[in-house]
């Protein structure tokens, strides 16, 4: 088992990793920016290196400086966490190369699921479904118009190195198709400096499902059942929960036994999760998958009682999982609300500035898992997310009870926060009646 972890993140999930390695008897090395300096949650690591000034590509995202640390820091490996250099394939191979264990998937693994392109196909080998289109990259406009015509309007074209909703153009007929195409590739020349793109037939009004799963290096694989995310706008989700309140039985069965196909597929290993759409008939399609631990994992680990962090740590160490799929018993519901220091009144433009008061909810059930407290700067630099409220009760209508006392508990002073919006989103009898799509935020409440 390592001795010593450097953790490539900061806030909240940096604190998380913190607290796993604590409770495992590893020691951290945490890193931070100029604007982190004085941060309370970076006096909780063994020892912590500033790697520059505030701006993420000469801090968080500068590999050179976080490779350093490491060394100095003399670690055996660094958990990435989500975002900055978490599915960075050339860092992942950096620390290779520095004989520093990377905790996550290998480089091909990432590079291969990273390209949706290449994803997708490797999907298809799975017998995982996947949404009608292209069969592979599209070369031009007369191609696309060629297929589109085949699978029918709207389509959506795609970027195969994008993600996460970025590169992404609809095509509702023809003459839209010519200039969505092009269109498209400019943005992802632009955006990921890749310009190819592949096409899909649009599914309308979507649920966005997602599957964790866990692998280790002798071979197994396992689910953690799925997160329903679809509450979510522009992209940015904002509540997620275990199980889905949409699916029947026999399709989550049929989900989640299919991303364990594709991980083993992929010779993928350690923690990843696979994202499909599901439509109002209840068929799904693979999207994309995502190779790092997510913002939204408590989730999974309060219905399944499982240490996904500590997990992650083991995998990377060599050990097996010590679980076969049919010891994973998900039980009740879980229900998590990021709260973003965004102000919903001003069309959620971010809110920096000094928390002056803050008061926590507690109680049966209720996970707080924040680097903020008062006194706390949240910095402008860096995504909104503060916090994260979670909580897990044994049916989806006491979560909702609970999830909405606890953030009526819950004081933020000093900044905007999304919390009123959260309230509003669970106090919505849509939400109540699980009729939420990935539209039903821009629905309800129109910019
Ligand atoms: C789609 C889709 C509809 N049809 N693909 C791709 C990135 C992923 N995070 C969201 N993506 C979508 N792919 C087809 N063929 C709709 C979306 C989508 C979406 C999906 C899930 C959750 C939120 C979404 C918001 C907008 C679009």
């Amino acid at each position: 088992m390592f001795k010593r972890i450097l953790i490539a993140n900061r806030g909240e999930i940096a604190l998380r990793i913190m607290r796993a390695c604590r409770e495992m008897g590893i020691e951290t090395v945490a890193i931070y920016s100029e604007a982190d300096r004085g941060a309370q949650y970076l006096e909780l690591a063994d020892e912590a290196y500033c790697v520059g000034p505030a701006r993420s590509n000469q801090s968080y995202l500068k590999i050179d400086r976080v490779i350093s640390a490491a060394e100095v820091g003399n670690v055996q490996a660094i958990h990435p966490g989500f975002g900055f250099l978490s599915e960075n394939a050339h860092f992942n191979d950096v620390c290779r190369q520095c004989k520093i264990d990377f905790i996550g998937p290998s480089p091909e693994a990432m590079r291969q699921l990273g390209d949706k392109n290449t994803a997708k196909q490797l999907a298809r080998k799975a017998k995982v479904p996947c949404v009608p289109g292209s069969q592979g990259l599209i070369a031009d406009e007369k191609e696309a118009a060629k297929i589109a015509a085949e699978i029918g309007y709207p389509v959506l074209i795609k970027a195969t190195a994008g993600g996460g909703g970025r590169g992404m153009r609809v095509a509702a007929n023809e003459p839209a198709l010519v200039s969505a195409f092009s269109q498209a590739r400019q943005e992802a020349e632009a955006a990921f400096g890749n310009p190819d793109v592949y096409m899909e037939k649009y599914v309308e009004n979507p649920r966005h499902v997602e599957v964790q799963i866990i692998a280790d290096h002798h071979g197994n694989a396992v689910h953690l059942w799925e997160r329903d995310c679809s509450t979510q706008r522009r992209h940015q989700k904002i509540i997620e929960e275990s199980p889905s309140p949409f699916l029947k039985p026999e399709t989550r069965k049929a989900l989640c036994d299919a991303a364990v196909r594709l991980v083993k597929e992929a010779g993928y290993t350690n923690a990843g999760t696979v994202e499909f759409i599901v439509d109002k008939d209840q068929n799904f399609y693979f999207i994309e998958v995502n190779a790092r631990i997510q913002v939204e994992h408590p989730v999974t680990e309060m219905v399944t009682g499982i240490d996904l962090i500590k997990q992650q740590i083991r995998v990377a160490a060599g050990e097996p999982l010590p679980w076969k799929q049919d010891d994973i018993k998900p039980r009740g519901h879980a229900i998590e609300c990021r709260i973003n220091a965004e102000d919903p009144a001003r069309n959620f433009q971010p809110c920096p500035g000094k928390i002056t008061q803050m008061y926590v909810p507690g109680g049966y059930g209720v996970r707080f898992d924040s680097h903020a407290h008062a006194g706390y700067v949240v910095p402008a630099h860096y995504d909104s997310m503060i916090a994260k409220l979670i909580v897990h009760q044994n049916t989806r209508s006491e979560a909702i009870d609970s999830m909405k006392r606890a953030l009526r508990e819950l004081r933020i002073e000093g900044i905007k926060t999304t919390i009123p919006r959260l309230i509003e989103i669970l106090d919505h009898q849509a939400f109540f009646n699980a009729e939420v799509d990935t539209r039903f935020i821009e629905r309800t409440w129109p910019a």
